[in-house]
């Protein structure tokens, strides 16, 4: 299982220009404003203001680049992307146009995006935005996870019919999914060794309760272990933080 060891923050960006030229995969977290993308980054890194969060939506208003060092079987680091939020309606309209055109551009242009952890929030519907996003992604043969997030803010034994309810509105949407498997002997997601763009995982999470970390870092693990998807080599046994 991975570990984190150091996180840092490196850019923020508002076109390719702008993006750090590094040397790793990158993962960015993607979803409406205020679902929790900032809180995910700093609950999985273990540090509380990594990436800034507010109670107010429309927080993230950059692409912010963090580095990430872990320690698997070996040591190697990864990117984490923090990403304005989609649907908030409290800007103009030509400034949300501005923030898609720069989402929009972050997915085609970024080379090293190898991942994509889509967040939604578990006590509400699926947003047309994200289907939007989801089909993106799959345009893009870009690999992600759906993280259904703040399921601190219903009853534990309502979980489970909450992300089923999420499968059955995806495969009505032709996204074929399934529910990370969450055996505690077990390390690994049991059915989820190689990345697939047909087939989604999705998973509880709360930064509140800190729960669902080690299935979104297995995700990522798997990722950044497999050939397959987009995104450049990750450098092993590189002392990435020490600039
Ligand atoms: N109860 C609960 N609250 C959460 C959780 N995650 C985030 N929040 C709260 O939700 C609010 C928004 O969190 P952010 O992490 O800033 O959300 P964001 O998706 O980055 O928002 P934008 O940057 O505006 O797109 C904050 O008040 C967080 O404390 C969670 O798992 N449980
Ligand atoms: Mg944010």
């Amino acid at each position: 299982m991975m570990r984190i060891i150091e996180s840092k923050y490196i850019t923020s960006a508002i076109n390719q220009s702008g993006f750090p030229d590094t040397i790793w995969k990158d993962f960015a977290f993607v979803g409406r404003s205020n679902v929790g993308k900032s809180s995910m980054i700093n609950t999985l890194t273990n540090r509380k203001l990594l990436a800034k969060i507010a109670n107010k939506p429309g927080k993230t208003r950059l692409i912010n680049f963090f580095e990430i060092k872990y320690l698997a079987h070996v040591q190697g680091c990864f990117g984490l992307v923090d990403l304005p939020g989609y649907g908030y309606a409290r800007v103009s309209k030509s400034e949300k146009e501005k923030w898609q055109k720069m989402i929009n551009l972050f997915f085609q242009k970024r080379q090293q995006l190898a991942g994509v952890i889509v967040l939604i929030d578990i006590r509400h519907e699926l947003d047309p935005k994200d289907i939007v996003m989801i089909n993106m992604l799959k345009d893009l043969k870009i690999c992600f996870m759906i993280a259904a997030t703040k399921c601190d803010k219903i009853p534990k034994n309502k979980i489970h019919g909450q992300l089923k309810k999420f499968l059955n509105e995806l495969e009505k949407k032709d996204v074929q999914s399934e529910i990370a498997s969450d055996k505690a002997s077990n390390d690994s997601l049991s059915s989820l060794n190689e990345p697939s763009i047909d087939k989604i995982y999705i998973s509880e999470f709360s930064s509140l309760k800190k729960i669902g970390i080690n299935k979104i870092l297995q995700w990522i693990e798997m990722i950044i272990c497999s050939e397959t998807t987009r995104g450049k080599v990750i450098i092993h046994d590189k002392e990435c933080l020490d600039a």
